[in-house]
């Protein structure tokens, strides 16, 4: 008891490893006692979020309610890690300024768009660029990375094993606030 929640912001781009850090994230702050809560973008798309598509209003009220979520979380004392491209910047400011000072922690995947091309997990990128989708974030869609994040992460290499070690450093960074 007497948890204090939070929201851990991971912006970036498709293919950045944004969902594979929140699920290390989940599972180190488990094994720590702590109670966590995951609102990825393209999960939330299917339910709460179904109406909604991929032009800017409609990415801005995909993060507006992921936002006000996550606050709720927050409030329930619950660490909320929200996982979205979340491609613009004052929508995400918009999300920060719902929390109290310090309880908006955003974690910027600063990933290449040539890297997240290359892994291309879901084939997306390709689409893009032969057209099949139009408006994909990177390609022919801006991302404006951020300005102030709490922390900045850097992976070029193997998904999957490196995610525990990047989902380490933001523990340490929660363990010294
Ligand atoms: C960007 C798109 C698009 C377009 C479909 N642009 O890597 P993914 O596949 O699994 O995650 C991406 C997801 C983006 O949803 P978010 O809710 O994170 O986006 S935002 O914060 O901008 O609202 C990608 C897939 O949906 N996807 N079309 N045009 N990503």
């Amino acid at each position: 008891l007497g948890q204090k929640g939070c929201v851990i912001w991971i912006t970036g781009l498709s293919g950045s490893g944004k969902s594979t850090l929140a699920c290390a994230l989940s599972r180190g702050l488990h094994a720590r006692g702590k109670l966590t809560y995951i609102l990825d973008g393209d999960n939330v798309r299917h339910g709460l979020n179904s109406d909604l598509g991929f032009k800017a209003e409609d990415r801005a009220e995909n993060i507006r309610r992921i936002g006000e979520v996550a606050k709720l979380f927050s409030d329930a004392g619950v660490i909320c890690i929200a996982s979205l491209i979340s491609p613009y910047r004052k929508d995400r400011d918009a999300c920060r300024a719902l929390l109290p000072e310090g309880d908006f922690i955003e974690v910027f995947m600063d990933v290449p768009l040539q890297v997240c091309e290359t892994r291309d997990p879901k084939g997306l990128y390709k689409l893009a660029r032969a057209g099949k989708i139009k408006g994909f974030t990177g390609v022919d869609d801006p991302y404006e990375p951020p300005l102030n994040p709490e922390i900045v992460l850097h992976q070029q290499g193997g998904m999957s094993d490196s995610a525990t070690n990047l989902a380490e450093i933001v523990i340490s960074y929660l363990e010294r606030k």
